[in-house]
């Protein structure tokens, strides 16, 4: 029997509304609890938001909640070997395991690592954060600090909020200036919007311009106007002679939002230095082309400059980040129509009245081994090694835990490939007392675990997505039921995440529905506390009672929703939006498009927009200017993302595995020549932490002097169930980096803009990897 059941894709940001095919495992004509699979995904035609739109990964959906290699029950280890184990054996394990560090050495000899697929599930984004105030640990590492950490900092430091993102009103703007990164591929971030492609060929279509900055010319580079190969890591210098342009020709017009922002002077002198003629030789951008651009965006209606990853993973991430913000505010684009804006989620905070916040602090306490500042409560995640494998009590760094990390909670993470330095995290991993993973296969970082609990495929799994909708270029909600039944005895990821709690706490075998009343009876006693909020002066235990849902984790939606922004405020809004409404439109409630915020949305001590916060102008801005005379001989290295690849988990579906989807170093052919590589060719590359063989293609999509290798490859280590994956393992481009190199800021490694060096593979290969 089969039948049709919807189902959010949790595969990209994107979060393409998907019409799943249900083939269902009937017997006595009774469904087989835990049986049945999906046939085939399309796009959902009717979703408000996505309209149809899929990817390659999302049609994959089928194989990839089916892979064979998906654990299925816990693993713990026995005698040195991980065995299948129950649930309540694992839990067990779980808390035998974690109790005695914390009760010994204390919560900050427990590491909470956080992958990126937490902010693509419910329970990844309702259950860390009690996990963490549980724990009480400093030791948290998060994939932030590998991906968009400098725009979190950005944020704080000019709104107050690290939350609050602004993101490119795409489908609204007549100029899009996009800064590292490649939609076309990655379909977007920190910008959610379904079918990105389609709405870039719109905006040309209805007469709007696209520039892209990028060392590469990719999918993206080639459908735009104006493509600058810009030399790696150079980004900041490029943004300031912008700046510097648009105040030196009188083109500053902070527009409507004006009398919100401060220190527009200080930014001013800051750029003075840097002009286009000064930074030209840095960037190997022409000064002529900067200063179009600069022109050319004051000039536009309506333009937006939009960076990512090669705008974060950068020496100077959180400057790059920062100037993003600093041009559009410049330019009258902030905050208005066509510009950036910021979107207002349906589980977010209702709207209040502006008044001045509590501001943003960095550094509020240290690693112990190099002494990083923490940034928004996290440790940069390529010190996560030397955390645990450096003993002794540090040297003091002010608020650094005094011993190493002696357990490690990972959750959805696989850093041994994601971070800098695989190998020494692979062996501090294998050196660390106790850890448990929350991960649905065992791989390179997982196979180090003590207990592994398997979280379910996505088609057992309801969905929400409380990240994105805070990202997205259009306000709407849209929540979609597990299609399938999880099967007997099988815990669904939010419940493991509640015991997982539990056990941090020393409760094991208490009832994990407790998690969630506690959050909900925190959450309303602070709502009624507010006087600004619909439900002030109610009772608590009332409202809990008017709750609808038949998981904990539903009705902590149903509060969200309830207390938003859209919400019913408890009655208060009989047409507003509760868990109810939303499940009656499967489709998703389109809540509109995006409309001004500021200055509400601000939470700065000010109350305004800290245009120039005293991080950069007290440091940041003087050590970009060291920059402007290095002149690097050697190949920096950038990544490269493909559109049927993700991270470092989606190499095991044969969908998606082969053809361009592969791990080769790309080079460009003057480089190539010069250094006596072949397309098809090995080479051996060398970067300051290791050196790989990698297979060679020879291609001008790179610019001379810049080699590309994705990341998130290197599935040959033993110990790992990931068949397809191991078949075609390639290399982890991440050993090349040390891990040393930081944005100093926001403590994010520096995965672009690598130095390295290429020579052909010794011609008898060495078995090296
Ligand atoms: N050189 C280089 N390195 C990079 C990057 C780069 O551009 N270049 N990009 C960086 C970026 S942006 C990021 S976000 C990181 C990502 O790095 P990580 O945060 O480590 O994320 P993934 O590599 O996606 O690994 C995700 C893990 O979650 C598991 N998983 C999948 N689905 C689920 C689920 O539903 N529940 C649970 N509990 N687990 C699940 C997978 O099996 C896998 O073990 O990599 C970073 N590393
Ligand atoms: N198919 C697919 N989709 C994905 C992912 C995936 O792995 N595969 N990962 C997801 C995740 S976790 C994230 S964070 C997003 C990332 O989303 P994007 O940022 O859009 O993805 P990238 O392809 O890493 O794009 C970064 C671009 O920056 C360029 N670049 C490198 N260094 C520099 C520099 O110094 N300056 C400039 N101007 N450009 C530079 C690179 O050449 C690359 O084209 O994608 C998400 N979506
Ligand atoms: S773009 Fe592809 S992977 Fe991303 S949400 Fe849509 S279907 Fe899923
Ligand atoms: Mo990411």
């Amino acid at each position: 029997m089969s039948r049709t059941a919807l189902r959010i894709c949790p595969l990209c940001e994107a979060t393409c509304g998907l019409s799943v095919t249900v083939e269902e495992d009937i017997a006595d004509g009774r469904e087989l609890l835990g049986q049945g699979r999906i046939t085939a995904a399309r796009g959902d035609r009717d979703d408000v938001f996505s309209k149809g739109f899929i990817c390659p990964k999302g049609a994959a959906f089928g194989q990839l909640d089916a892979d064979p290699d998906r654990l299925t029950r816990p693993l713990v280890r026995r005698d040195g070997q991980l065995r299948e184990a129950g649930w309540d054996e694992a839990f067990a394990a779980v808390q035998a395991g974690l109790r005695p560090v914390i009760e010994e050495h204390g919560a900050n000899a427990v590491a909470v690592v956080l992958g990126n697929p937490n902010v693509h599930t419910v329970a990844g984004a309702l259950y860390p954060p009690v996990l963490l105030s549980t724990l009480r640990t400093r030791n948290v590492f998060t994939a932030s600090t590998v991906d968009q950490m400098p725009k979190h900092v950005s944020s704080g430091l000019l709104y107050g909020d690290p939350l609050a993102i602004p993101v490119p009103d795409l489908d609204r703007t007549d100029h899009l200036v996009v800064i590292g990164a490649n939609p076309l591929d990655s379909n977007g971030s920190l910008c959610t919007a379904p079918d990105f492609p389609g709405r870039l060929k719109a905006l040309r279509r209805r007469g709007g311009r696209l520039t892209v900055i990028d060392p590469r010319r990719t999918r993206t580079a080639r459908i735009a106007d104006r493509h600058l190969a810009i030399r790696p890591g150079t980004d900041a210098l490029l943004l300031f002679a912008m700046v510097q342009v648009l105040f030196d020709e009188g083109l500053v017009d902070l527009g409507e939002r004006a009398a919100h922002i401060e220190g527009v002077a200080d930014v001013e002198r800051l750029a003075a230095e840097f002009t286009p003629e000064v930074v030209a030789p840095a960037c190997e951008v022409p000064a002529d082309e900067i200063r179009t651009l600069a022109r050319e965006l004051a000039a536009a209606e309506r333009a937006a400059v939009y960076g990512r990853i090669g705008a974060s993973t950068v020496e100077f991430g959180t400057l790059t980040c920062w100037l993003v913000d600093v041009v559009n505010i410049l330019t009258g684009n902030f905050d208005r129509p066509g510009g950036v804006m910021f979107p207002l989620s349906a589980t977010g905070a209702a709207p209040r009245p502006p008044k001045p916040g509590r501001g943003f602090a960095l550094g509020r306490w240290h690693s112990r081994v190099s002494g990083h500042p923490e940034a928004k409560s996290e440790l940069p995640l390529a010190a996560l090694a030397e955390e645990i494998d450096t003993p002794g009590a540090g040297p003091g760094h002010p608020g650094a835990p005094d011993g190493p990390v002696r357990a490690v909670i990972a959750i959805a993470a696989n850093p041994v490939l994601s971070a800098p330095d695989g190998e020494r995290l692979d062996r501090a991993l294998a050196g660390a007392d106790f850890m448990v993973s929350v991960d649905p296969y065992l791989n390179e970082t997982s196979r180090h675990a003590d207990v592994v609990l398997p979280p379910p495929p996505p088609s057992r799994s309801a969905h929400y997505d409380f990240a994105f909708n805070a990202l997205a270029v259009r306000n709407q909600a849209r929540y979609t039921r597990a299609v399938l039944p999880l099967g007997e005895g099988r815990p669904d990821e939010c419940e493991i995440h509640a015991r997982l709690i539990l056990c941090a706490g020393g409760q094991d075998g208490a009832d994990p529905g407790l998690v969630d009343a506690m959050v909900i009876d925190a959450a309303l006693g602070k709502a009624v506390a507010d006087p600004h909020s619909p439900v002030h002066g109610r009772q608590p235990a009332e409202l809990a009672a008017e709750l609808t849902g038949e998981s904990g984790a539903e009705r902590r939606l149903d509060m969200m929703l309830r207390l938003g922004p859209y919400g019913d405020g408890f009655g208060a809004d009989p047409e507003g939006l509760t868990l109810a409404r939303l499940l009656e439109r499967p489709h998703g409630i389109d809540l509109g498009p995006l409309t001004p915020r500021v200055p509400g949305v601000l939470k700065t001590r000010g109350g305004t927009v800290d245009l120039c916060p005293e991080p950069i102008r007290a440091s940041e801005a003087a050590r970009l200017r060291t920059t402007l005379a290095r002149r690097p001989e050697g190949l920096l290295l950038v990544g490269r993302r493909h559109l049927r690849s993700n991270n470092s988990w989606m190499h095991n579906l044969p969908a998606l595995t082969g053809g361009s989807n592969r791990c080769t170093v790309q080079v460009h052919p003057q480089d190539a020549a010069r250094l006596g590589l072949t397309d098809g060719g090995t080479a051996l590359m060398k970067g300051d932490g290791g050196e790989l063989e990698v297979p060679v293609e020879v291609t001008d999509a790179v610019r001379p002097g810049v080699v590309s290798m994705p990341h998130g490859w290197g599935h040959d280590r033993p110990g790992t169930r990931m068949g397809v994956a191991a078949a075609d393992p390639g290399r982890n481009v991440n050993q090349l980096n040390c891990g040393t190199r930081l944005d100093v800021l926001s403590g994010t490694a520096v995965l672009n803009g690598l130095p390295v060096q290429l020579a052909p593979a010794p011609s008898i290969p060495a078995a090296r990897s």
